[in-house]
């Protein structure tokens, strides 16, 4: 196809206006015209979707002339391939990186509507299970901040992460509908679907000049549908695309078969293709193996792939170059098989050699792995592999047989080659999707130091002694326009009364409040914006609980998935010994807690569905029981999302970062957490150890066992009895829940929870109960001095800006993709 000619002078609309009166005018445009609303009888979802869509044409102004740019300036364009983007909501993102929110506000005072009402009202985009997807949310609002051209590809899941309810105390999963009022953030693009073919047969086509061509020809069609999302940088420097695919019947209903009588049969294809992007697979770090999950994979692989090329030769007439012009980034090994596919677009569809394809293919690629849990390392069916796609299989063989042969020119013995082998032996042979990623690849990444270190030295240990340059470190970072702007207004003043504004444009400027860390009067006006933002998570876990917290208490938040290595568990564990101390000793000086957990736990994994239990059941004890005196309080709050967490993270005092060594491979809440303020208790895991780096050791709180000693103990295949045993407080907690003190309706309850600690103890729960204990009882002693206890908590939000995701970004544009930025 000849490159089309663009024409870049093409007329524009004059940009909106964004005055109040402006807004105001257009808003009640948008009712009457688009919503078809009398505002006598509009409601606030009414006026959310008017307000949405009047904030949306100022976006539209400045993404046309994004677009336009990128094609001007032929700049390298960068592509997120990720299967998750925890984008939450996004009205409030927008007005405030436009810096419209006070005459939005204004506009709609004069209807006597509240923004925040609007706010509250907007669903969540919850199109991802945890850290994984909220990333790639930061790094889409950090791309358009520092303006990198760049498109996030994804699924347009109908339903995303599931909503939790609790039922007597364990969680129920329901359907999450965020698509049930439609989506005036979107624009559906029918001009931009792609065929994706699944099933068939390979056919070797002899070519003209004597080359064979192989042929795929699947037994199944599906089209995929684009819906496009403009993401607004900050100060709206720029606005890049989410383009979410959709899954389409070609042939939405089969006439001949519903004349012949056969009504379901000839809605066959239909619902076979809406499954494909019905849900969002709840699993967080651990890899959900059915079909349906790799459909998924392939089916927004092969989409973003059609268009990323059909793209490249609309501008470039060529595939030559397309490494300098583009980058895929593959979130994890999801996208992985676009490893195979681009081969064989490269080679079948336009014609290129095996070498000059590989040679484009591993130039345009990098990998980012997010998990070392052996457990989630994404492995398929070599036999499923070769009935769904068959062409992508015989290039992932070929692909091994080249890897391994320059492994052994390279002089590595067999145990090496099966190591590093694409195909997994063990048990029915399977391809390795990390393997293929590595390989297909010229840049592999880690999201923290330790992460990466790790990954050398035990998944990827071989294939890093074959391509030593190849894995590097990237250090995960947060947005610091949702994460301290947003969410935290009352600091965000008071930071800019003390150190002026600049710090809105360059985060890394909050240093400037380090000098303030030790200045009283600030302290107090720090600590009296911490105290409101306490008292309104205290009105929501009164309303949604009926629990009453005093905001005098010390908040001690944990909120993330519940995963067995997180170590919830650890945290509830201790919380009962604090309610034996209090109890043994009344005449003690406590100090208050309020204890808030949140956070879903994957449908399927019944350990973590318990540990939700167990905190509602040592919750109702503890909260009732008179002889605390309230001195110990625990709310778990159900369906955590990414709006909760906006609510819960400005009021922490103390954030929960008690992951097993080794285990997490970076966190990021952990620094949303310190970058609001909150102090961290945490193991020498993931960011944890970067942050006690750049906080100093003296305002982080760390315990427990380090990676090296965990790996020791697990070698060493060590029971925890003895600890157990050692240990007066350990002991008797195991034994209390052992034995059902929290759960008398059923006392057995967590009988094999307990026991299991003594001799399966993988997590190091025991090993690691006394120094968490005595991390805390720290904790309380800081607590103590609030002068000191303050300026701390300064110190960690000025020294916090470095983990930035517009810091992060910065390096993958400089040192992976070579993309322009400011
Ligand atoms: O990715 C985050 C990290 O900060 C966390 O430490 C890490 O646990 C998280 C399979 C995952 N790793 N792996 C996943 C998610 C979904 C799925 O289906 C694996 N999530 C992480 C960002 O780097």
């Amino acid at each position: 196809m000849p490159p089309q000619p663009i024409v870049y002078d093409a007329p524009t609309p004059e940009p909106r206006a964004s005055d109040a009166e402006t807004l105001r005018n257009e808003i009640l445009e948008k009712l009457t015209y688009a919503v078809g609303k009398d505002p006598i009888v509009a409601r606030n979802t009414d006026w959310l979707t008017a307000t949405i869509l009047t904030v949306r044409d100022r976006i539209i102004d400045q993404w046309m002339e994004s677009t336009r740019d990128t094609w001007r300036t032929s700049k390298k364009r960068v592509y997120y391939l990720s299967l998750e983007f925890l984008i939450g909501r996004l009205m409030r993102d927008a007005i405030s990186n436009l810096g419209m929110m006070e005459s939005v506000r204004e506009a709609l005072a004069s209807f006597n509507v509240e923004l925040d009402d609007l706010i509250e009202r907007e669903p969540d985009a919850a199109l991802g299970n945890g850290g994984l997807g909220r990333l790639a949310a930061c790094f889409l609002e950090s791309m358009s901040t520092i303006k990198v051209p760049a498109y996030g590809y994804g699924i347009r899941y109908v339903n995303g992460m599931f909503r939790q309810e609790m039922s007597d105390g364990w969680q129920v999963e329901l359907p999450e509908t965020w698509l049930a009022h439609g989506n005036p953030w979107e624009f559906e693009r029918r001009e931009s679907a792609y065929e994706i073919g699944f099933g068939g047969y390979v056919e070797p086509v002899q070519q003209p000049d004597g080359s064979v061509r192989q042929i795929w020809h699947p037994a199944e069609h599906i089209n995929a549908v684009a819906y496009d999302t403009p993401v607004v940088g900050w100060r709206g420097a720029r606005v890049n695309t989410l383009r979410l695919w959709s899954a389409q019947p070609v042939d939405p209903i089969l006439l001949d078969r519903f004349n012949s009588g056969d009504h379901v049969g000839a809605l066959e294809e239909s619902a076979r293709a809406a499954t494909i992007t019905r849900v969002l697979y709840p699993a967080d770090s651990n890899p959900a193996g059915q079909e349906l999950r790799l459909r998924q994979e392939f089916f927004f692989s092969s989409a973003s792939l059609q268009d990323i090329v059909r793209r490249h030769l609309q501008q470039y007439g060529e595939l030559g170059s397309l490494p300098d012009k583009v980058a895929v980034q593959l979130n994890d090994t999801h996208p992985a098989i676009s490893v195979a596919e681009l081969m064989r677009i490269l080679m079948d569809v336009h014609g290129l050699g095996w070498d000059q394809a590989w040679k484009l293919t591993k130039a345009t690629f990098a990998y980012t792995n997010h998990t070392l849990l052996p457990e989630a390392l994404e492995t398929w069916p070599v036999a499923l592999l070769e009935r769904l796609l068959p062409r992508q299989m015989q290039i992932a063989y070929a692909i091994n047989a080249m890897v391994l042969e320059e492994a052994r020119e390279k002089g590595m013995e067999d145990e090496q080659i099966a190591a590093i082998s694409l195909i997994d032996e063990n048990g029915g042979r399977r391809l390795r999707m990390g393997q293929l990623a590595f390989v297909g690849s010229h840049s592999v990444n880690g999201v923290s130091a330790l992460h990466t270190e790790l990954m050398k030295h035990t998944v990827f240990a071989d294939l890093h002694k074959l391509y030593p340059q190849r894995i590097n470190n990237k250090t995960n970072g947060v947005t610091p326009r949702r994460w301290l702007m947003q969410c935290n207004p009352g600091l965000t003043q008071l930071i800019s009364e003390r150190i002026g504004s600049e710090f809105r444009d360059d985060i890394e400027q909050v240093i400037k409040l380090d000098a303030h860390a030790e200045d009283k009067s600030f302290q107090d006006r720090f600590a009296a914006v911490k105290r409101q933002n306490k008292e309104r998570l205290a009105a929501v876990i009164r309303e949604r609980l009926g629990i009453a917290v005093s905001p005098d208490a010390l908040f001690d938040v944990q909120i993330k998935r519940i995963h067995e290595y997180k170590r919830q568990l650890l945290n509830i564990m201790e919380a009962v010994a604090q309610y034996n101390m209090i109890r043994a000793h009344p005449e003690k000086r406590w100090v208050p807690r309020v204890k808030v957990f949140a956070g879903k736990a994957a449908s399927s994994y019944w350990n973590a569905k318990l540990v939700i239990k167990l905190i509602n059941d040592v919750a109702k004890v503890v909260n009732n029981d008179p002889a605390v005196r309230g001195l110990l309080k625990i709310a778990f709050l159900p369906n955590y999302n990414v709006s909760l967490a906006e609510t819960i993270i400005p009021a922490a005092d103390l954030s929960e970062q008690i992951s097993t060594a080794g285990m997490e491979a970076s966190g990021t809440g952990n620094m949303k957490f310190a970058l609001n303020g909150a102090l961290t208790i945490g193991t020498l895991d993931g960011a944890n150890v970067e942050m006690r780096e750049r906080l100093g050791p003296e305002n982080i709180v760390i315990f427990g066992l380090t990676a090296g000693e965990v790996e020791d103990v697990r070698r060493q295949n060590r029971s925890s009895r003895e600890v157990i045993e050692a240990s007066h407080p350990l002991r008797e907690v195991v034994e209390a829940i052992g034995a059902g003190v929290f759960s008398p309706d059923d006392r057995s309850r967590y009988r094999q929870l307990m026991d299991g600690l003594y001799e399966h103890d993988w997590f190091m729960v025991a090993r690691d109960f006394d120094a968490y204990s005595a991390a805390q009882r720290k904790v309380d002693a800081y607590w103590g001095d609030r002068s000191a206890w303050n300026s701390m908590a300064i110190r960690n939000t000025a020294r916090m800006g470095w983990f930035s995701s517009d810091r992060t970004i910065r390096e993958y544009a400089e040192e992976i993709w070579r993309a322009s930025h400011v």
